[in-house]
């Protein structure tokens, strides 16, 4: 019923998109700049440092439908797009890509792609329907079924515990404000990272502390929406990197030695408005700021004064212990990087400005989204430098756009096509220039549910229509296609 794609299947439903510009997939560069002559195109391309990781980034209620299936218990996010008013058009993800049937095509879809990695994530829910107790089984095999056919296509799994999808049953018990919220995610995330031991070689703890717990704890935009404020808010923060602290040492606990632990952190990168002295050491200063509830605390065990000092009383209430925990040593940090903000050197206490975007600041799809190629050269840069990190994954990058089937059924994506050759051209000079980015994950493999706004912004690079789920590769596929094979922009 849902037939693997061969590789020459892909090829014939990318090279449908533009077959002049079909791409040798035996295309290689080998010198710093490779060959004019490239089969890909005329511009001299750059290249990316050998064993380069290529990957395609997915997130379970995004992608899995499937929400009762094998013993699924309830998520915040089931309950938060089933209230009428939260999601654009009223859209649930009950269904969404139906990855969790139909994960082999889109294993397929990966290797017409040509890319060696996936990161994905793990339904708490799935695994533990109550958040804690009694593991369910059929959860867990539907992961080991999905990691082994990866291994089988010469894909490595990158597995992300946490992307947001808490079980309902430890809302009910004040979710990330409880601190036990944070131990029973330690439980969980080395309960399953002990069943994947061997088959997986890279776990992340979450997927953006700073965007659940702003957004759905802070502001009611995204689940549990509880719009806190103050105090309260803080320490919710608080015990979501506790849980990351807690969980980086029960998957240590439960894998081998040759496993690596990290985490997902989503940051607005900072950027100097220019590349001036001045303005860098603002915009690295502002990194470890702007980071502090976060990166900053998770590399360095500790709240910066300047933080603690501008919270006030609102500041959260911790131990030192907690803070060694919060610091546990990791072995790489990945960074989400859409866009970033623009810094200044100021005379102030700070040392820095940041600049507000014009509002003829040109953006994608999505209104978050200001295109700012230089916010993927200059954050992982900058997060290394400031914070002592030395091994970083874009576990996403990538932009939404409306492109949608033509009258021949083809999907040309040129926005995003022009958002990926601009930011993969700056990660490729970041790297140059030193920056220790060992992988891309680019997001996202498949139009999904975007969260609060639904179906109405598509992430993917392959078109998905949702009422007969059939997936077609859009332009940007074939584009993405050609940076791995070549290894170069
Ligand atoms: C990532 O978040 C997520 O990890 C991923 O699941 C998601 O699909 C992807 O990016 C694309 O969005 O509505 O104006 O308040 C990116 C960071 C932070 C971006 C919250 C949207 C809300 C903006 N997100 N933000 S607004």
């Amino acid at each position: 019923m849902n037939p693997i794609l061969t590789r020459r299947q892909f090829t014939k439903a990318i090279g449908g998109l533009a077959a002049a510009c079909a791409i040798p997939l035996a295309a290689k560069a080998s010198a710093a700049t490779a060959a004019a002559s490239d089969a890909q195109g005329s511009a001299a391309k750059r290249v990316f440092p050998k064993g380069f990781v290529w990957g395609t980034a997915t997130a379970a209620y995004q992608v899995e439908g499937a929400v009762k299936a094998d013993g699924r218990g309830e998520s915040i996010w089931d309950v938060y797009a089933h209230t009428p008013g939260r999601i654009v058009h009223g859209d649930t993800a009950d269904v969404a890509d139906d990855s969790y049937h139909r994960y082999p095509e889109d294993i397929a879809l990966m290797r017409g792609l040509g890319v060696g990695a996936y990161r994905f994530s793990v339904a708490w829910p799935r695994i533990f329907p109550e958040g804690t107790g009694k593991p369910n089984a059929k959860g867990v095999d539907y992961y080991k079924r999905l990691v082994d056919a990866l291994h089988a296509a010469g894909i490595e799994p990158y597995c992300t515990l946490y992307h947001w999808d808490l079980p309902e049953a430890l809302q009910r018990k004040g979710g990330w404000q409880n601190r036990d919220t944070a131990k029973a995610f330690a439980d969980y995330a080395g309960y399953m990272a002990g069943q994947l031991d061997g088959r997986v070689r890279h776990f992340m703890t979450m997927n953006e502390i700073s965007t659940f717990i702003g957004n759905g704890y802070g502001s009611t935009s995204m689940a549990p929406g509880l719009g806190l404020k103050g105090q309260a808010l803080e320490q919710a923060r608080h015990y979501a990197l506790l849980g990351h602290g807690l969980a980086v040492q029960a998957i240590r606990a439960a894998t081998n030695a040759k496993t690596r632990v990290g985490s997902a952190e989503g940051i607005n990168a900072a950027m100097p408005a220019f590349d001036a002295p001045e303005h860098v050491a603002a915009a690295r200063k502002a990194a470890v700021e702007q980071n502090a509830g976060y990166l900053t605390a998770m590399h360095t065990g500790r709240y910066t004064d300047q933080y603690l000092k501008t919270l006030g009383a609102d500041a959260p209430k911790f131990t030192a212990d907690e803070m060694r925990i919060i610091g546990s040593k990791t072995d790489f940090q990945g960074l989400n990087i859409y866009t970033g903000d623009y810094y200044i050197a100021a005379d102030n206490e700070r040392g820095y400005e940041v600049v507000p975007f014009p509002s003829s600041y040109p953006n994608m799809q999505s209104s978050w989204i200001q295109f700012a190629p230089g916010a993927i050269y200059w954050g992982p840069k900058l997060m290394a430098e400031a914070l002592g990190i030395s091994d970083i994954y874009i576990t996403e990058n990538g932009t939404s756009s409306t492109a949608a089937p033509d009258s021949q059924g083809r999907v040309l994506d040129t926005d995003r096509v022009m958002f990926l050759q601009q930011y993969l051209a700056e990660l490729q000079r970041g790297i140059a220039d030193g920056a220790p980015v060992r992988g891309y994950f680019l997001w996202s493999l498949l139009d999904n549910f975007e969260w609060s706004r639904g179906f109405s912004e598509r992430f993917g690079i392959t078109y998905v229509d949702f009422a007969t789920q059939k997936r077609t590769p859009k332009l940007s596929s074939q584009f993405y296609r050609g940076v791995i094979a070549s290894n170069a922009i």
